[in-house]
């Protein structure tokens, strides 16, 4: 029978690589994550999202997958996955898996098939077009994600070429072949049967591409958009992995959609549609940046988070379900983002953006080390990064003529490879991750911000993250059919909000700023403080970046 239980959901996402590593290669594995799951079971969560697992050549860190059915040898092997799955549900804490069919890894047997043989079975599971002037131009001028053109040739092909939207290790699958969707049906039930409550489901709405593959208006990134954003029969692909997939399992699935609308969202995640329970969108990662690119940085502010939030809870309030998150593998740090400070007033702010996001309406998600305030790794150069991305951007600046240098810095400053660094467990050399030197550098605050060293603090933001997630256990009733009121929608340096319902209402009033706000008492109403970050409070003055949750 299948249950509403992602609305009770509090998600820990695990980067695997970067948790916990068991056997002292310098990379995490699944042994890592079961020693791990005491810790958070007592942090409080009752889900978490797996980055990939699967065996993969690793050109993507595992979102280019070579066999959907294996996992990656250092991560271990599928008896140890089974045996994560038993253990996580003992502590009463489900499981969703990544999923990655927008693409495969062009090691993957049905890829490597075709670019062996011609007549392969397989030619129809990929999107492959003849080029342009016999072969000498792409299909179209179409460009991917990671400052790549979107075709490739195909290997042993002299005017063929396949679409990729990620590197052009990831060849893009053909969705329009009912062939293709059997097979991701039939990876789909192999993993629910091995126990998994469910997927983050990548780049979904990516899926199914316009068929007539023209030319578009050229942009700096993503030329060609229209033609893969949200294509023409998206929804009906998604119910049909529903009907025959997931109504059969009380699972439920997160799908990434990049630049989604909220009438799109409600689209997707209203439960009559059966498509999905939720999605992320990025529009508050966009509050500090231009156009939805983050190396267009610009300063964050309030107002337009502001604005965001109210945009999506008011949007899908009865109408869909939100995600609510701060952090992710894809996204640098929160200290220091948002309005949040390093430095001073790390630790309050830290905990106002905490307390802001995760009381909203929706399901939270927390990222790895955002518990304990991990911060970004500081980067000196492209040597210590390891992405895929900042390599490639690295070589579009190189083909600027101006500013390369101050380009270069900020794509280090917003490099994924931040949020990618070792978990920090301890302050011990290598953190408490691995008894060896790790795929990617530790960070070198690791002697103040580790697990240890937050449990043993009764003020650390771990606690913090501990009582928020009791509170919005213990009130699901009003978040579920909770109304978002903001109370101070022209303030751009409060975010003061209501959440109620026919069960109760709460209040989240909070400082964005670093110096001290009035504000009017009586937005208190009758309430008591429940959770703050200052011990004290004053009547009419908020302090520095202090947050009140009132009930
Ligand atoms: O990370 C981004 C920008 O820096 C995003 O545009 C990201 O590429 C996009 O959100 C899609 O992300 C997902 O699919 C990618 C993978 O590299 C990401 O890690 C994953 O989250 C391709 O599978």
């Amino acid at each position: 029978m299948r249950t509403n239980w992602f609305k009770d959901a509090i998600i820990y996402q695990i980067y695997p690589r970067s948790f916990c590593d068991s056997d002292g290669d310098g990379f995490g594995d699944i042994k890592g994550i079961i020693s791990k799951l005491d810790y958070l079971k007592e942090l409080g969560v009752n889900c978490i999202w797996l980055s990939p697992i699967y065996d993969s050549p690793q050109v993507d860190n595992g979102y280019d997958i070579s066999n959907y059915y294996d996992i990656y040898p250092p991560f271990g092997t599928l008896d140890n996955a089974k045996k994560m799955i038993k253990e996580a549900h003992d502590r009463g804490i489900r499981i969703i898996m990544d999923l990655v069919v927008n693409h495969t890894s062009n090691q993957h047997k049905w890829f490597k098939d075709i670019s062996e043989h011609k007549d392969s079975p397989y030619r129809d599971y990929y999107i492959i077009k003849k080029g342009k002037k016999n072969g000498k131009k792409p299909p179209t001028n179409w460009s991917g994600f990671f400052s790549e053109k979107a075709w490739t040739k195909l290997p042993n092909s002299d005017d063929e070429y396949y679409l990729h939207l990620f590197a052009k290790e990831q060849p893009d699958l053909n969705w329009e072949n009912p062939k293709l969707r059997e097979e991701v049906k039939k990876i789909l039930k192999f993993w629910l049967d091995l126990g998994i409550d469910g997927f983050r489901c990548d780049v979904i709405n990516l899926i199914s591409k316009r068929q007539e593959f023209k030319n578009s208006f050229p942009l700096p990134a993503l030329t060609g958009f229209k033609n893969f954003i949200n294509g023409p029969r998206l929804h009906e692909f998604l119910h049909e992995l529903y009907k025959d997939v997931y109504a059969n399992y009380d699972s439920m699935t997160v799908g990434e959609t990049v630049f989604s609308t909220v009438p799109r969202a409600i689209e997707l995640t209203s439960p009559d549609r059966q498509e999905l329970e939720m999605i992320f969108n990025f529009d508050h990662t966009d509050t500090d940046n231009y156009f939805g690119i983050k190396y267009f940085y610009r300063k964050f502010s309030l107002k337009r988070l502001k604005k965001v939030v109210r945009k999506w809870q008011d949007g899908l309030y009865q109408k869909g379900w939100n995600s609510l998150f701060i952090e992710n593998h894809d996204q640098r740090r929160s200290v220091g983002r948002f309005g949040s400070s390093e430095g001073e007033y790390q630790l309050e702010s830290s905990k106002c953006i905490a307390m802001s996001y995760f009381l909203l309406v929706g399901t939270p998600f927390i990222y790895q080390g955002q518990e304990i305030g991990m911060t970004n790794a500081h980067f000196k150069s492209l040597e210590e990064t390891r992405d895929v991305e900042i390599r490639n951007i690295y070589k579009t600046i190189d083909n600027i003529p101006f500013f390369k240098n101050k380009l270069k810095k900020i794509a280090l400053e917003v490099s994924r490879d931040n949020a990618r660094t070792p978990m920090c467990w301890d302050n011990s050399e290598f953190a408490g991750f691995s008894t060896s030197q790790s795929w990617i550098k530790v960070n070198d605050n690791k002697d103040k911000i580790n697990v240890k060293a937050s449990k043993e603090d009764e003020n650390s933001l771990f606690h913090f993250y501990q009582k928020l997630i009791s509170f919005k256990k213990d009130n699901s009733d009003i978040i579920k059919n909770g109304k978002y009121i903001d109370l101070l929608p022209n303030s751009k340096n409060i975010f003061a909000y209501k959440i109620c319902s026919g069960s109760g209402e709460y209040i989240v009033i909070a400082n964005f700023t670093r110096q001290e706000q009035k504000y009017n008492s009586l937005l208190k109403a009758d309430k008591k403080v429940v959770l703050s970050n200052y011990k004290d409070h004053k009547d009419n003055l908020l302090q520095p970046y202090e947050c009140l949750l009132l009930k």
